[in-house]
């Protein structure tokens, strides 16, 4: 049957196609046959029963956990409210300067300004903005970044056109310093340092590549995106890290994620901008509805109800509420890693410096990260796969029981 055939519905043509699966329904439903709602969200269930769901724990290798009920209640309750016309909504303006305000306290510095984000991606990206815009004498930008850095730099990159100069791992998966440095140079408008890296949640020397900041003269954005609702609260549990907040004072902005482990809802993130540092470049839009206001953001129309739900689980949860969170999942990580260690055909990729712990197949596997992955998928278990280093990502987030954790052994166990 050729689909050229005339005089024949296309419908017809369609179902002698090998592969035709039916009808699909990708178009609006005629107004005056709209169907019910109740027959649509049965339809919604059955058809999203396919995505993975937290509670079996099977998501154990994502950034990401159900959101906090109160944060959900709070989202939906406020879902109409728009940052992007920030004189509409006063109130969620005021809500999201505190936000910004509290992150800010949590993190050194309850002096800063910023925006709620709609996640770690367009924090990192404006950051290299705001270096592109105050360094915009430089004909051939580059970046700085640990070889570790997420992807959201290299977007920034093409959309800017940055140059994007990676520094080296160690063996142990730390940032190789010494080639950091070695790759400053005139061009150089952003030196990168991360608090808790993509694959393996590892912290920078912060505090060392702020004084290389310093000594260059560069603009320093750190990228906390995963850390930075971790690390505090690893201190009241009374862990000690060399410094890595705001208070060094050569960090121009710093990227948080409430949508990470600050359990709230999607899309929450924020970029904290230290005033005394970045020479308030904002984008301002004149002829908004509620006036004129300037902020950090790429987006237009933005989710207020993004700020006002992580200000309210703040107010709810406490900061000991936080505290606990962070405890459980480090009693996961640490039992993950410590049950690792007992299966000669796994070992660990580096000692974890927060909740995501690297596996890796040791010569006893006699296969590959590969087959692993996949015979693991299979069972239905969604780990990170990061292939240049040999190594599958876990990331003990809020929603994992150390019932999970014992499936997910009995699993790995029957595979070798
Ligand atoms: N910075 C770091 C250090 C990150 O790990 C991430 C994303 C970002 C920035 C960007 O954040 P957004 O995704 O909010 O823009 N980290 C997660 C990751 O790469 C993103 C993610 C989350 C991916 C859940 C998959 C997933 O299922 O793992």
């Amino acid at each position: 049957m050729e689909l050229s055939d005339k005089g024949k519905p296309a419908i017809d043509i369609l179902q002698n196609i090998e592969g035709f699966i039916g009808y699909s329904e990708n178009n609006i439903p005629k107004l005056h046959k709209g169907k019910s709602r109740s027959l649509i969200l049965t339809e919604l269930e059955d058809r999203l029963k396919i995505d993975l769901n937290y509670s079996s724990g099977k998501v154990l290798g994502a950034m990401t956990t159900p959101p906090h009920d109160f944060a959900r209640y709070i989202y939906t309750r406020f879902i109409d409210r728009n940052l992007g016309d920030r004189g509409l909504n006063p109130g969620t303006a005021a809500i999201e300067k505190e936000v910004i305000e509290m992150l800010g306290n949590l993190l050194g510095d309850p002096f800063v300004d910023g925006n709620i984000t709609s996640g770690g991606t367009e924090a990192n990206i404006i950051a290299m903005l705001l270096t592109k815009q105050i360094n915009s004498d430089i004909k051939e930008p580059s970046i700085v970044i640990p070889e570790s850095a997420h992807y959201s730099f290299d977007k920034a990159a093409i959309l800017m056109g940055l140059k994007v100069k990676r520094a080296r791992l160690l063996p142990n998966f730390h940032l190789d310093l010494n080639h950091y440095e070695s790759l400053i140079d005139d061009n150089t408008i952003a030196l990168v340092g991360i608090l808790g890296t993509s694959a393996l949640g590892l912290i920078d020397p912060i505090e060392k590549i702020g004084k290389l900041a310093g000594k260059y003269n560069k603009y320093f954005h750190v990228d906390a995106a995963f850390g930075g609702l971790v690390v505090p609260f690893m201190e009241e549990l009374g862990y000690k890290f060399s410094p890595y907040n705001l208070k060094i004072h050569e960090i121009c902005s710093y990227t948080v994620d409430p949508h990470k482990m600050g359990m709230s809802v999607n899309p929450s993130g924020s970029l904290l901008v230290k005033n005394s540092n970045v020479n308030s470049f904002k984008f301002e839009i004149p002829y908004l509805a509620g006036g004129a206001f300037s902020s950090y953001n790429i987006l237009g129309t933005r989710p207020g109800a993004s700020a006002i739900s992580f200000w309210g689980l703040m107010q709810f949860m406490g900061k000991q509420g936080f505290v606990e969170n962070v405890r459980h999942c480090l009693e996961n990580t640490y039992y993950l890693r410590d049950q690792i260690e007992e299966i000669s055909q796994l070992k660990i990729a580096t000692e974890p410096d927060m909740n995501v712990l690297g596996i890796q197949l040791t010569s006893k596997a006699n296969m590959s990260l590969d087959k692993f992955n996949s015979l693991l998928r299979q069972k239905g278990w969604a780990l990170g796969v990061f292939k240049q280093w040999n190594l599958l990502r876990t990331v003990m987030m809020p929603h994992i029981r150390k019932s999970h954790i014992d499936e997910f052994l009995k699993d790995v166990k029957a595979i070798f």
